[in-house]
């Protein structure tokens, strides 16, 4: 039974329809300008760079923006994933939610574990003229840990963090950021976790004003968001090693959605996820080495990985993940190396 209606007439955009009507948002070339620095620091360095976009894009629905679609993403995945990234040694460009969770802070985020709340006047001095503040000692180990990693990551400059609100903001960030990233050739690597709107409303369509309610309900038909993997893999980035994300509520459609993404894009790995239960097991999906031309479901492979959370609460998926994605993120940097060798001979 359907529960939703969607026409057919609805607009697809290109995605260069897309970029040649939509415009840019006013801090695009500040932010390329980070980009491209922090990108030759890194290639001077010889580090890998990944890109981890992370949150929910906002649709808005007006040009004066009082309403806007939004989705459930908090950036959990995204900034969790940072963190495992810089510890593995790779440099991170952080491209999130304005106000989702950020690596690092994350672990005080103001409605689990709020800081004001692991702080206290030092209980030496009179309560009433009180000036100093300590940490609560329950919390210091694990502050101790936090504030280390996140001070030796300042000092090492290996964190740029560039923020987005709505899809067209993303879009625009995804495109300017990958092809700088692409002077890295294979050194890179796409962890594309943020959670982006299907659909969204061209500018052209948009009320300049707040939407009046005097006219009864609201219809709005909304266009459907350019496939944005396809330009990235083909076209943006041609070398880095892309890994996207597939959120679905029935788990049923999983792997064939992420077979049909890899199917119609051609990139090396999707990460499947259902709703409920993404922080204790994920599906990777990826190509078999190639055999030969065409492709059916027997040339995609899946491996499942799962936590025991109620063993050990503590334990963060993501960790494993970014430790599978490591691995063959390397196993594809040597296999160019394998090829340029075979080719020379
Ligand atoms: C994901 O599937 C992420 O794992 C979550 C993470 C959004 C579920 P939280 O931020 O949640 O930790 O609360 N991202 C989905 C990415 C996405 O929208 N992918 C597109 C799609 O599924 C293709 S790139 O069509």
């Amino acid at each position: 039974m359907a529960t939703s209606s969607q026409s057919e007439g609805g607009a697809t955009f290109s995605a260069e329809r897309y970029f040649a009507t939509q415009p840019p948002p006013a801090s695009l070339e500040h932010d390329v300008a980070r980009v491209k620095e922090f990108v030759q620091r890194q290639l001077k360095e010889g580090r890998k760079v990944v890109l981890v976009t992370s949150g929910g894009t906002t649709v808005p629905l007006e040009l004066n923006v009082v309403r806007f679609l939004d989705n459930f993403s908090a950036g959990t995945r995204g900034s969790t994933s940072a963190e495992y990234f810089l510890k593995a040694g790779y440099a991170v460009i952080f491209m999130h939610r304005q106000f989702s969770l950020q690596p690092f802070s994350r672990h005080y985020s103001h409605s689990t574990h709020p800081f004001l709340d692991f702080l206290d006047f030092d209980p030496s001095e009179d309560p009433s003229e009180a000036s100093h503040i300590v940490v609560r000692p329950s919390e210091r180990t694990q502050l101790v840990e936090v504030l280390t990693t996140y001070k030796a990551v300042q000092r090492a400059g290996t964190l740029l963090t560039l923020t987005f609100v709505t899809v067209n903001d993303y879009l625009w960030l995804l495109r300017a950021v990958s092809q700088e990233m692409s002077l890295l050739g294979r050194s890179c690597l796409y962890y594309l976790a943020a959670a982006v709107s299907d659909f969204f409303l061209p500018r052209q369509k948009m009320s300049e004003h707040k939407i009046q309610s005097g006219k009864g309900s609201l219809h709005i038909e909304m266009d459907q968001v350019p496939k944005i993997l396809k330009p990235l893999v083909q076209e943006w980035t041609r070398e880095g090693y892309i890994v996207s994300f597939k959120l679905e509520t029935d788990p049923d459609l999983l792997i064939p959605k992420a077979r049909q993404a890899l199917a119609r894009y051609g990139h090396q790995v999707v990460i499947g996820n259902d709703l409920h239960r993404r922080k204790f097991e994920v599906v990777f999906v990826s190509p078999k080495p190639k055999v030969s031309a065409g492709a059916s479901a027997e040339d995609y492979e899946e491996s499942w990985l799962r936590i025991d959370l109620a063993q050990n609460p503590q334990k963060e998926i993501e960790e494993d993940i970014v430790a599978e994605l490591v691995k063959r993120h390397q196993q594809w940097i040597e296999a160019a190396g394998t090829q340029s060798a075979l080719t020379a001979r």
